[in-house]
């Protein structure tokens, strides 16, 4: 074994090069540890997301390591609803039964796992459902980035790309806060872009807080996004702003595109966004002059993540307007990057389990990104009885992914639910079974293959023992799950064993790992290469060949047109829309102390209203209001101002805490999903969660 942690001599400390866990982003970061207990994180300079920064979350949530609402031992449900202890050999055994009655009556596809992925969870959880025989696996996506992923992958192939904000000229936000949805590198990136004069332009109904470094705000009306990409797209071709050569060399159906655009002047989009014809003319004018240096920004949840009906399109509307700008691979325009990996492994040791029956809501859904599917499909086939069993890892899916009635709906029909998690989050008060499983600094984790312009791949290492004796690492928990379920067999190895496999694989010491928390793999990234285009056609798609040659579609054809979102607000109705604060994470850093004293202190739950509607109705800054819809009522203090665009009624989307033992988000603001009716996006799979209106009104002030 080697040595854990580096002692820094004639300090007190030792330091452990890991991961953070607050966030998808996984940033490095450098633990200090004193006499066995965290003492302080530090960003890891060598990581690409923290650049040597660790943000709010970081540093707060942290202290979930001593936080005193952590599940200290596995419960098991009684029939009132409360919960017992129950030994982990008695859980294990349990569990097993219930699956092999499943497996036995329902077969495999009757059970899903469901999870945030974490690095050992994408493997791990994966490996464990396929193991007995299913393929639903299923992440979160469908309530952060399946439209956009899936949108790209109809127009270039891949799922993601990154605008190279540092040498453009002109940089579109789309819906996507650096200020907000935090990470840290790209906030700084930002700050130096602007500062060195490079144009940011925010689209969004509200000033989010990206607009200091911004010199234009259009708060467009939510869900209209797609109409102003058009009215752009319309300017560039009518008035010959585009790349000629790119798009003869690279591109596929720009003529019949260009015919469908001839739909969509300025003036055809002005009354739907909200937003001047002049306005979406001169931008667009900006862009054709700025191109390849002129780019709209990548987003990631915020305006057609997963949040209208028509988010798919307004995904494959940005990819095509960075096409008609020739920006794809160019500096300071659209980047797609390669993603390093782990090579083959000894199949004798690390066996690959058989194939089982296709992804539930892969046929329904075929437009969707296929390897992390919709879990929305878990709660529709649940309602219906079909789903009988499922799994939840680092998942609060009950309060995050759906309306969560309609999660207990589906999930109180079901003859298993198991939740893995630190806490006891709404996900786990619907299930059978809640294992316990010790937080991210006292585990060790597979290591992590990064994308980007320099592609590297990053560690996570245990920093100090268990607090909790009982909790167990996710490696550990899944290998005795499929012990007790029957297919053992295939996971006879140690976390370390395959950790080391898999650097080994790339060429990477484990030791080398360990010490630096990150490695750097491959040739940085070559500008002005073309990408592979991984379409049916080879090249860039204004048609879609892949929507041509689906059958049974319900609302997307192979052209990037207008489509209308879900529903409209009208006089007396607001639509529901929310977003991120830079100092919480979904729904799971309400729990801590340190980050709800700052929301506390700020009152920062509270919902935005636009300064004239809210004078309207007769609300003032600071009153209490009563924000209904037919799913769901609660109060809440409002915020006056006139940041927001007047149809929209924004609420920060990490409160409305209703699991009692997390006694610092209980009860806090309001919960976004109970708002939103559960609906899935045609063709694609997303959740819609800003296609729901509410009524507003003034209870006391
Ligand atoms: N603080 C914090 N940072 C995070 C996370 C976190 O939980 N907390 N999570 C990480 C993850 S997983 C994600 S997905 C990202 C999310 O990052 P973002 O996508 O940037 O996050 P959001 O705050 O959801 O949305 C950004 C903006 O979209 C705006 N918006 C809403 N509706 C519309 C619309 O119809 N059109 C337009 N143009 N704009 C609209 C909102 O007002 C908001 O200001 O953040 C990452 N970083
Ligand atoms: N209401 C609401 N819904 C949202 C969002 C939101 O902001 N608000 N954000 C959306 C977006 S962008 C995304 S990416 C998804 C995120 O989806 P999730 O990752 O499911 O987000 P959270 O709701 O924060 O729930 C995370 C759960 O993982 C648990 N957890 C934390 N650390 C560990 C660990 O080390 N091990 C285990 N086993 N469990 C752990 C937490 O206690 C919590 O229950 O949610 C989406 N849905
Ligand atoms: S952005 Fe913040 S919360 Fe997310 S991983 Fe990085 S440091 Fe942690
Ligand atoms: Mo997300």
């Amino acid at each position: 074994m080697t040595s854990r942690a580096h002692a820094k001599e004639g300090t007190g400390y030792v330091t452990v090069a890991t991961s953070c866990n607050a966030c998808t982003n996984k940033c490095g970061v450098i633990a200090y540890v004193k006499d066995g207990r965290l003492w302080k994180l530090k960003g890891n300079a060598a990581h690409p997301y923290s650049k040597g920064t660790v943000c709010a979350r970081g540093h707060g949530y942290a202290q979930i390591l001593y936080s005193a609402d952590r599940l200290t031992e596995p419960l098991k449900r009684n029939r009132d609803g409360s919960y017992s202890a129950i030994s982990w050999e008695n859980a294990y055994r349990e569990i097993g039964e219930r699956v092999r009655a499943i497996l036995a009556k329902d077969g495999p596809e009757a059970l899903a796992i469901v999870e945030d992925p974490r690095p050992n969870g994408k493997y791990y959880s994966k490996r464990f459902i396929n193991a007995l025989g299913s393929n639903n696996y299923y992440t979160h996506n469908a309530t952060c980035n399946l439209s956009l992923s899936s949108g790209y992958q109809a127009t270039f192939g891949g799922t993601n790309f990154s605008a190279d904000i540092a040498s453009s000229k002109l940089v579109v936000f789309i819906g996507r806060s650096y200020g907000d949805g935090m990470r840290p590198s790209s906030a700084a990136t930002l700050a130096r872009a602007a500062e060195s004069g490079v144009k940011i332009v925010l689209v969004d109904p509200r000033l989010n807080n990206t607009g200091i470094f911004a010199s234009q705000w259009l708060p467009v009306n939510p869900g209209t996004d797609l109409a102003l990409l058009l009215a752009i797209a319309n300017v560039l071709v009518a008035e010959g702003l585009y790349d000629k050569t790119f798009v003869a060399e690279q591109t596929t159906g720009f003529d019949e595109w260009a015919v469908e655009l001839a739909k969509y002047p300025p003036e055809w989009a002005e009354g739907i966004t909200g937003i001047p014809a002049d306005t979406m003319t001169a931008l667009a004018r900006e862009l054709g002059a700025a191109g390849p240096k002129g780019v709209i920004e990548q987003g990631w949840r915020g305006a057609f993540g997963c949040q209208y009906r028509n988010s798919f399109n307004t995904a494959r509307a940005i990819a095509a307007i960075n096409a008609l700008l020739g920006n794809w691979n160019r500096k300071g325009g659209a980047l797609i990057t390669h993603t390093p990996k782990a090579g083959a492994l000894d199949a004798g040791k690390f066996p690959t389990p058989v194939q089982g029956p296709q992804k539930a809501g892969v046929t329904e859904y075929p437009l969707q990104t296929q390897d992390n599917g919709t879990n929305l499909i878990v709660v529709k086939q649940g309602i219906e009885g079909k789903m009988k069993g499922v799994f939840f890892y680092n998942s609060n899916a009950v309060k995050a992914y759906a309306n969560p009635r309609d999660w207990k709906d589906a999930l109180a029909k079901m003859e298993l639910t198991v939740c893995i998690d630190v806490q006891m989050s709404e996900t786990a008060h619907q299930c059978d079974y809640v294992l316990p499983e010790c937080s991210y600094l006292e585990r060790d984790e597979l290591p992590e293959f990064l994308g980007g312009k320099q592609g590297c791949v990053a560690g996570r290492f245990k920093a100090v023992e268990k607090v909790h004796p009982e909790t167990r690492a996710s490696d550990v928990i899944y290998a005795e799950l499929a012990e007790a379920c029957g297919v053992g067999e295939y996971f006879r190895f140690s976390c370390e064993e395959l950790a080391r496999a898999q650097l080994e694989s790339v060429s990477v010491s484990y030791d080398e790992l360990r010490e630096k928390g990150v490695v750097n793999l491959g040739e940085p990234f070559a500008y002005d290469e073309p990408p592979t285009w991984k379409t049916p056609s080879g090249k860039f798609e204004f048609v879609s060949q892949k929507i041509a040659a689906t059958e049974g579609l319900k609302l997307y054809t192979p052209l990037i047109t207008w489509v209308e979102p879900k529903v409209s607000p009208g006089a007396d109705t607001f639509r529901l829309i929310g977003g991120k604060q830079s100092i919480h994470s979904h729904t799971m850093t309400t729990s801590i102390e340190s980050l709800m004293n700052i929301t506390r202190e700020y009152a920062l739950e509270r919902a935005w209203i636009n300064a004239a509607r809210a004078a309207e109705l007769g609300i003032a800054d600071g009153d209490t209001i009563e924000v209904r819809n037919e799913l769901f009522t609660a109060t809440v203090r409002a915020r006056v101002t006139e940041r927001l665009n007047p149809t929209a009624l924004w609420i920060p989307t990490h409160y409305g805490g209703s699991s009692p033992e997390l006694r610092q988000g209980f009860g806090v603001g309001i919960p976004h999903m109970e708002y939103v009716p559960f609906d899935i996006e045609p063709d694609v799979g997303s959740a819609m969660t800003h296609e729901a209106l509410v009524t507003i009104r003034k209870v006391s002030a």
